[in-house]
């Protein structure tokens, strides 16, 4: 027979596990390209736009490659909303091919 506390160890688990799986289920990473970063300045402030913005979780923003790396809640947000908010620092998110 197990004990309680056993018993209370393995729900606990599983109600951790469904949580995860549900917060990673609503979690989308995008890769958007951005045209006229020149130095840090220029990424940071799209990080800080980015950053703000309600539904991001995360966001890196590299000028050397010209590309913002963003995680976000998909039941919040819209890859067309976090085009927008780059467009809005002054800096131009790259059109891609078939999107
Ligand atoms: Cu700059």
């Amino acid at each position: 027979m197990r004990s309680r506390i056993t018993n209370l160890v393995v729900s606990s688990v599983l109600v951790l596990t469904l949580g995860v799986i549900t917060a990673a289920a609503f979690t989308k990473t995008v890769t958007i390209r951005v045209d006229g970063m020149k130095c840090a300045k220029c990424s940071g402030a799209v990080t800080k736009a980015l950053k703000a913005t309600e539904g991001v979780e995360d966001a890196q923003v590299n000028h050397e490659k010209g590309e913002a790396v963003i995680k976000y809640d998909d039941q919040k947000l819209t890859e067309a909303k976090l085009r927008e908010v780059i467009n809005g620092t002054g800096f131009k998110v790259a059109e891609e091919k078939g999107q």
